[in-house]
């Protein structure tokens, strides 16, 4: 059995939505970011950089991955599938999984933290990580001009990129006239096994006391993150 520790982020439904994908079956534990539980001390043995996902392989002596690209690959092996069958395709699987980690990951998330959280309104920021990421969107459009899919087959290259993709409104960044990429997007929307991993995890249940995270979720997360960051030493 695997345990995914997740929130309801990309880099979380990159996790929930492979391990759908692969069939393999899991237990959900969810994390807190607004009350960052990700940064307690008993998380941080499992990801020392106290951040979401993280699994724990609990078939193969409780053996942890954390960083999601390296959680995908684990269970990609570990099924055989959404990897590529030779040098070849696997090599052009782990291009387009690298471009998502090293570029549209972090250029939409700064997009994000500029458009949506900051306290100050800094125009130069929010322009620069926005149009970053629109450039790589593009990027993307290209290659599915000429390719169903990222690589040669559906696999992680698509689910990764998909997973930050499909937020593209909450960084204030369109998709406008990218036909390829929302023909590809729309496609991928529609897969069962990314609706389910999608929904991961279930929304908390909200009481009085604690009226947990809703539509405001990930605003609340990055405020707690940012009054704490000083605080905290990852
Ligand atoms: N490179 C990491 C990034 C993980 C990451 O940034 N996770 C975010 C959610 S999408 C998080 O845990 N944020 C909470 C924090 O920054 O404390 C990965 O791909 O796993």
């Amino acid at each position: 059995m695997i345990e995914l520790y997740t929130s309801p982020t990309p880099n979380g439904w990159k996790a929930s939505i492979t391990l759908e994908e692969l069939e393999i079956p899991y237990e959900v534990t969810p994390i807190r970011l607004d009350k960052l539980e990700q940064k307690e001390a008993w998380y941080l043995k499992l990801n020392p950089n106290g951040r979401i996902p993280v699994i724990v392989d609990h078939d193969a002596d409780d053996f942890v991955v954390f960083e999601s690209g390296a959680i995908m690959v684990y269970l990609a092996e570990k099924a055989g599938r959404l990897l590529g069958t030779d040098a070849k395709s696997r090599s052009l699987v782990m291009q387009w999984l690298m471009f998502q980690m090293g570029g549209i990951g972090p250029m939409q998330g700064q997009a994000n933290v500029f458009f949506r959280y900051a306290p100050e309104k800094i125009q130069y920021a929010i322009d620069r990580y926005q149009n970053e990421t629109r450039r790589l969107y593009e990027v993307l459009d290209r290659r599915l001009g000429e390719s169903e899919w990222l690589a040669d087959d559906y696999s992680l290259a698509d689910i990764a990129n998909w997973s930050w993709v499909s937020i593209h409104s909450w960084a204030g960044v369109e998709t406008d006239g990218l036909q390829h990429l929302n023909r590809w997007k729309d496609a991928i929307s529609e897969r069962p096994a990314v609706q389910r991993g999608r929904a991961v995890p279930a929304a908390p249940e909200r009481t009085e006391a604690d009226p947990g995270t809703g539509e405001n979720a990930a605003a609340d997360a990055a405020k707690a993150i940012a009054e704490q960051g000083s605080k905290i030493l990852v």
